[in-house]
């Protein structure tokens, strides 16, 4: 039994379209960190650093959206998620890490600059800090996207679900998105596979108040 732990808008987004994409059975469980549930102390056993996504996997519980996506990708190889090709996998995965390290932690710069620096004086300086680094990734994802069709090239993998990630939190934060064409029409083009539309609008239909 697979099970997912995500929060509406939040990074999970990533592993629920994986999951989505695989076509298997799953349970989506909500946890909605606008009502501090990733602290709970029932979320606590699931993943003691209260963080989403958690995938429970009969029970066993698998953590980091990289991990879950490649986890997803070689648990069902016929769908053809990822690479087969080592030096392809590996250039995938090198991509979702740095998503995972340097792409969401510039954004969280702009939203949570608490969590970087104590005092309040110091706040609009990591903002600022938070919103030009986060800029510039998504200007890097924008040139890593022209002239292909997907992330990777000529093949939809699970690298793009969570490039989408960031799209939205561009959009969310007021960031000229439209001016990076290429990520826009990628956007487009993913707003259009029935597995991605499916889940966002899932996600979206989820009151988070
Ligand atoms: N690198 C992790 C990041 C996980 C993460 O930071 N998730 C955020 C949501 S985007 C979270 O759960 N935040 C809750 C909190 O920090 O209280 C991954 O990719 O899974």
């Amino acid at each position: 039994m697979l099970t997912l732990y995500f929060s509406p808008g939040a990074c999970s987004l990533a592993s629920h379209i994986g999951l989505e994409e695989t076509g298997a059975p799953y349970e989506a469980k909500p946890i909605l960190l606008a009502k501090g549930q990733q602290r709970t102390a029932e979320y606590q056993k699931i993943n003691p650093r209260g963080k989403v996504p958690a995938l429970s996997v009969d029970g066993k519980i698998l953590v980091e959206n990289t991990a879950i996506l490649t986890y997803l990708a070689r648990r069902f190889p016929e769908k053809k998620l990822m690479p087969t090709d080592p030096a392809e996998e590996a250039r995938g995965i090198g991509t979702m890490c740095w998503f995972s390290s340097i792409v969401h932690p510039s954004y969280q710069r702009v939203n949570r600059p608490e969590r970087f620096a104590e005092g309040e004086a110091a706040h609009p300086g990591v903002k600022e800090n938070g919103r030009k680094s986060f800029w510039a990734n998504c200007q890097e994802i924008d040139s890593m996207i022209q002239g292909k069709e997907w992330i990777m090239g000529s093949d939809y993998t699970l690298v793009d679900p969570y490039a989408l990630v960031f799209y939205g939190w561009g959009e969310r934060g007021k960031f000229p998105m439209k001016d990076l064409s290429a990520y826009t029409a990628w956007y487009d083009r993913m707003m259009k596979r029935p597995t991605v539309k499916k889940t966002v609008e899932a996600e979206q239909n989820i009151s988070t108040s």
